[in-house]
């Protein structure tokens, strides 16, 4: 018998929903759930996502590329509400059959590509239009410090945030396990960060557009209900200032407006003007 209560079977079977906040929307299989097209807006790229860490690293570079003057950056941002498994539409599921936001559908060739995981969006994206990831040795920098990013995520949303927020009941195991390797990475960053302004080294890249889509939630105390006080998360110094500096960025906060519900935010966005708007507002 487990601490628990709970004696693993031979064979694990689905046998009732988990509980918790994911519980009656994911499954063990893949695939759509229902028949439903995605919409479809005038602009070369649509994306389809929301404004959770990884939806906001590429509405991020988005609003980067066209702050930068980049006007083929120009996007349609639908919103997909995974809280009502909205990521099982066959339409989805057609762009990523991972079922997870963010997905990107390329328009602007001779016939639509589709690019899903976040970090082959930034990757895709900055390749098309030749920036924010540099080339030489910073390019195998910053990758290895995207890629560092995209395996940091399942820990820090799917281990800790889960166990600490969304999970019915508290685990202290699960909890210490997962608060550990979390503050694990944070001391990862704030040391690399000791030693240069960004993460791939004195260039803002795709590598910080990605990690700031994590760590910029904690930063704003916005993450999992009080995570950032529970994991101490101001005591990165490093990693503050770092923050700050991309917390100011114009590009950065109108990426972090898309795809939102609530005050300042869009649901939706399809021209410049529903961002700028939402920026007047607050200046
Ligand atoms: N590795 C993927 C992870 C994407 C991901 O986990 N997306 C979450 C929201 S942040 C999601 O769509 N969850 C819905 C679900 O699990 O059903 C990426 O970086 O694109």
């Amino acid at each position: 018998m487990s601490a628990g209560g709970y004696v693993p079977p031979k064979v694990w079977t689905w046998t009732q929903p988990s509980g918790g906040h994911f519980g009656g929307i994911n499954r063990p299989i893949a695939g759509a759930t229902h028949e439903k097209a995605l919409p479809v807006g005038r602009h070369p790229l649509q994306l389809y996502s929301l404004g959770t860490p990884n939806g906001q690293k590429v509405t991020i570079l988005l609003e980067e590329l066209l702050a930068a003057g980049v006007a083929g950056a120009e996007y349609d941002a639908w919103m997909i509400s995974i809280l009502d498994g909205e990521q099982f539409s066959s339409g989805f599921v057609a762009v990523n059959p991972n079922s997870k936001i963010p997905a990107l559908l390329d328009c602007s060739g001779a016939s639509p590509v589709r690019v899903f995981e976040s970090g082959a969006i930034l990757v895709h994206l900055a390749e098309k239009f030749g920036m924010f990831l540099p080339t030489g040795a910073t390019r195998a920098e910053c990758l290895s410090w995207l890629f560092w990013q995209m395996s940091t995520a399942p820990v820090i949303g799917g281990g800790f945030g889960h166990f600490f927020h969304y999970a019915p009941e508290k685990i202290r195991y699960a909890i210490d396990r997962f608060a550990m390797e979390t503050k694990r990475i944070f001391d990862v960053a704030d040391r690399r960060l000791a030693e240069t302004r960004y993460f791939a080294g004195e260039e803002y890249t795709i590598a910080d557009i990605a990690i700031y889509g994590w760590f910029g939630g904690f930063h704003r105390n916005e993450s999992y209900g009080g995570a950032a006080e529970f994991l101490d998360f101001a005591s990165y110094r490093n990693i503050a200032r770092w923050a700050d500096e991309l917390g100011a960025r114009r590009g950065v906060q109108r990426g972090l407006r898309v795809n939102r519900n609530g005050d300042g935010c869009v649901r939706e966005r399809h021209a410049a003007a529903d961002i700028d708007a939402l920026m007047q507002e607050r200046s």
